[in-house]
């Protein structure tokens, strides 16, 4: 069963000014150090042809020591590198929010193996589904709550590693709106590999919809076969890892599963959301 990603996670096709600012790097680091690679060969080759041993010829020159070339190929090294220093800082302001004691929009935490989102200033729980608003800078918090997971959407955002014990910040926005995949990118355990997320980017209105609907408790369900679904879920053993609210469920060891219905992946992103998988 294969999610419904396209394949657009790719690091120079951008879709935010982070996410741009770290492809220019990318790109032009690219470049730059393929001119290199180029002129160095060429030069090789050209030595290589020019200089062979003729039969007949003079025997080479024997030269010891050359503090002019030494000087040269010495300045040229460390003057590239401060250009790429450079341009990594600017990536670096682009890319980083500043550090400070700010409360953020949103907070994140990595669990083995899905994603905890808080909304902060809303209060609204949510999981594995990033919904953010289009245009809008979000101040990300980063937190684990077991062992180092790095969360990264590459069209998006830089990569960065969630270490048990130490926040990280990052700024997360989307230029366009559309579905974004994100993934875990620091092996976690077994299940690594489906640590996955979206990053949903919708319009201001949409957003706040969602945003309200997640802050909603859901109904008490009025048709028997619904009925007898809640009272599984809660007498069994659902409800030692899962929350919903409005249940006596309010365990975080799995994700909240207050508004399931609404997703549209299902395991961390490894299946699509429906009543057959869910079943699963
Ligand atoms: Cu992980």
């Amino acid at each position: 069963m294969s999610a419904p990603y396209k394949a657009n996670a790719f690091i120079l096709n951008p879709a935010s000014p982070e996410a741009a600012a770290i492809g220019r790097l990318f790109g032009g680091t690219l470049i730059f150090l393929g001119l290199i690679l180029v002129l160095v060969i060429s030069l090789i080759v050209y030595a290589l042809v020019r200089y062979r041993e003729r039969p007949g010829g003079p025997e080479a020159e024997q030269v010891f020591g050359s503090p002019r070339l030494e000087t040269i190929w010495t300045l040229i090294p460390i003057l590239s590198l401060a250009v790429l220093a450079l341009f990594t800082a600017w990536a670096m302001r682009a890319s980083d929010p500043p550090a400070r004691d700010e409360q953020p929009d949103l907070l994140i935490t990595a669990h083995q193996w899905w994603w905890e989102l808080n909304y902060v200033k809303s209060g609204a729980l949510a999981a594995n589904e990033i919904h953010i608003p289009v245009g809008q800078r979000l101040l990300v918090e980063l937190r684990s709550a077991d062992v180092i997971h790095d969360f990264w959407v590459p069209q998006l955002a830089r990569k960065i590693d969630i270490i048990p014990g130490h926040p990280n910040h990052i700024w997360l926005e989307a230029d366009r709106p559309r579905t974004y995949l994100g993934v875990c990118a620091e092996f976690c355990g077994n299940e690594h590999a489906w640590m996955r997320f979206q990053v949903i980017a919708q319009p201001a209105q949409q957003f706040t919809a969602w945003l309200q609907e997640q802050l909603h408790v859901p109904a008490v369900p009025n048709s028997a076969l619904a009925q007898r679904g809640r009272q599984l879920f809660v007498q069994r053993t659902c409800a030692n890892c899962h929350r919903i609210a409005g249940t006596p469920a309010k365990q975080h060891i799995g994700p909240d599963l207050t508004h399931v219905a609404s997703r549209a992946l299902l395991a961390g992103g490894a299946l699509e959301n429906t009543p057959t998988n869910l079943g699963l």
